[in-house]
């Protein structure tokens, strides 16, 4: 079955920077974005259906039933924090994974409540017998229950860089021993060169994908200040300082990568 999240099957076309916009006008999960979301992610971020095709199957591997749910049947609780339209949550129960209905409690967490909504909608449509619940709230500050799992797909990157630790360490105190921690984000090296190079491919793919100059460059003045990139080196020290013993980066394609990390 396809991801309902990521592909729309009556595909609402991304026109979000079409039309030249207020210099000051900063990108936010609204409305607009939401109607337009599935087809705005599979042409911005390059792998981004290979990266979450692969979330079943290390959940399957690392997922080991830690939780007891309300029946009293044993579940691994996964969240996924920063879900917008729920496509790492479709992507967790597909095939790949083989996961039946009640081995999975998934908990997928977004601030935009524009995003839940449509959700909701889309994971009771999908997924009406599946124990998820989806949540509106900041992943700052946010509780986390023990678990198996957690998600930060394309999330972290929109924190204030200072807030970052202390969400990693929420998550890394929740997690259970033998937990993982999937981190994917947009990057930069340091590297002024190699930077302008990985900059400019990345615009190639937006172009080979049909954004025009207009809306590439619209999206980047919006998104200054709001998405704000680390290296591959600090998001691996960070995950050091707050506890895990090891990550590793396992997928890269351009300027984006996709990190795990074992407690
Ligand atoms: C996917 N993971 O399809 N608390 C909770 N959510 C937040 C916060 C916050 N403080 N800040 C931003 N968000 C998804 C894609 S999109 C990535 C994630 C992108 C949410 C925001 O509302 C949005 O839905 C999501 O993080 C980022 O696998 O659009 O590039």
């Amino acid at each position: 079955m396809s991801n309902p999240a990521t592909t729309d099957s009556a595909v609402v076309y991304d026109n979000v920077f079409t039309t030249p916009l207020d210099k000051a006008a900063r990108f936010s999960f609204d409305e607009q974005v939401v109607a337009c979301f599935p087809d705005m992610i599979r042409r911005s971020v390059p792998g981004y259906g290979q990266m979450l095709a692969m979330l079943p199957i290390f959940a399957k591997r690392h997922c080991q039933a830690g939780q007891v749910n309300s029946e009293g049947k044993r579940v691994s609780r996964v969240y996924d924090l920063g879900c917008s339209l729920g496509g790492a949550t479709m992507a967790l129960l597909n095939e790949k994974g083989g996961f039946g209905k009640e081995e999975l409690q998934i908990k997928a967490v977004d601030i935009s409540p524009a995003m839940t909504q449509k959700a909701e909608v889309l994971l009771q449509e999908n997924y009406p017998e599946h124990d998820i619940e989806v949540i509106t709230a900041d992943i700052r500050g946010f509780e986390l229950e023990p678990c198996d799992m957690v998600i930060l797909n394309l999330t972290l990157q929109f924190l204030p860089p200072e807030d970052r630790t202390q969400v990693l360490q929420n998550i890394y105190n929740a997690l259970n021993d033998g937990g993982i921690l999937v981190l994917t984000e947009k990057t930069h090296t340091g590297d002024e060169q190699d930077d302008a190079w990985l900059v400019e491919r990345y615009y190639d793919f937006k172009r080979a994908n049909g954004y025009s100059e207009l809306e590439i460059s619209g999206k980047r003045n919006a998104l200054e200040n709001v998405l704000i990139t680390d290296t591959l080196d600090q998001h691996h020290q960070r995950l050091s300082e707050v506890g895990f013993n090891r990550s590793l980066t396992w997928f890269q394609f351009l300027n984006f990568a996709s990190m795990i990390a074992f407690k």
